[in-house]
């Protein structure tokens, strides 16, 4: 089994399982959030499911959206979601995840924060013992001196011990601009976070942060796949 079958399994499965007429949902972002919305599209098309809004969490969803004629309305008109559906970065037993490797960190916190039901789907690579090695750990800052809010970043004390460091994203030869036009700062950890929940207090404490990538107490489900097939840990 290839991959992109491990992430298409899941991200359909997502679909069937959670997503009925009616409901108002949340799109992620990535090349595994991509199926969940491939099928939604396929699914609204055979007109299996009807009377159904979306809300996508980054602009490139916005447009597979669109190109599936999903009904698109936001969080100001429908602040209030049944279900989203997302990947993640990295998955711990609790289901706290590290998520925004993909850049979409801001729009899929604020989205997926007001789902009565968030189901994460990942590959079973994402899974960890503790959250923050696996790669980066990313932190959407404001352009306006963001080498200051670097500096900050390293000092925070719930990083002590972790031997951290921080790099600013780069997209070719510029620096990368999120959807919502600010800079993501990836930090990277020799040793897993090891209070995460003093972690996630502190990083959104620095003036500058406008969101960090641990999203914790979010997830109620994830569907993970692997060689042996897909299974599902509920919170
Ligand atoms: O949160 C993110 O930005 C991640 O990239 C996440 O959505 C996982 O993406 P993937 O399914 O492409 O690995």
């Amino acid at each position: 089994i290839s991959t992109e079958e491990l992430k298409k399994a899941v991200g359909y499965k997502a679909v069937d399982d959670h997503i009925r007429s009616g409901m108002v949902v949340g799109l992620g972002t990535g090349s595994t959030a991509y199926y969940a919305v491939e099928r939604l599209g396929q699914k609204i098309k055979k007109g299996e499911i009807v009377d159904i809004v979306a809300i996508p969490t980054s602009t490139k969803t916005e447009h597979q959206a669109k190109t599936w004629d999903i009904p698109l309305v936001t969080l100001d008109t429908h602040p209030s979601l049944d279900v989203a559906i997302d990947g993640a970065d990295e998955v711990d037993d609790q289901l706290n995840l590290v998520k925004g490797r993909g850049g979409a960190l801001l729009r899929e916190k604020m989205v997926e924060v007001e789902a009565k039901k968030l189901v994460i789907i990942v590959d079973e690579s994402k899974l960890v013992k503790g959250l923050g090695i696996t790669g980066a750990m990313p932190v959407e800052v404001t352009p306006f001196c963001w080498k200051r809010t670097m500096r900050r970043l390293l000092e925070v004390e719930a990083f002590q011990g972790c031997q951290v460091s921080a790099k600013i994203r780069e997209d070719k030869d510029t620096v990368y601009l999120t959807d919502n036009h600010n800079y993501i700062i990836d930090l990277f950890f020799q040793k897993p976070i090891p209070d995460i929940s003093l972690a996630a207090r502190q990083l959104i404490e620095i003036v500058g942060v406008v969101e960090h990538g641990l999203f914790l107490n979010m997830a109620d489900i994830c569907i993970v796949s692997g060689m042996n097939g897909i299974r599902v840990v509920e919170k």
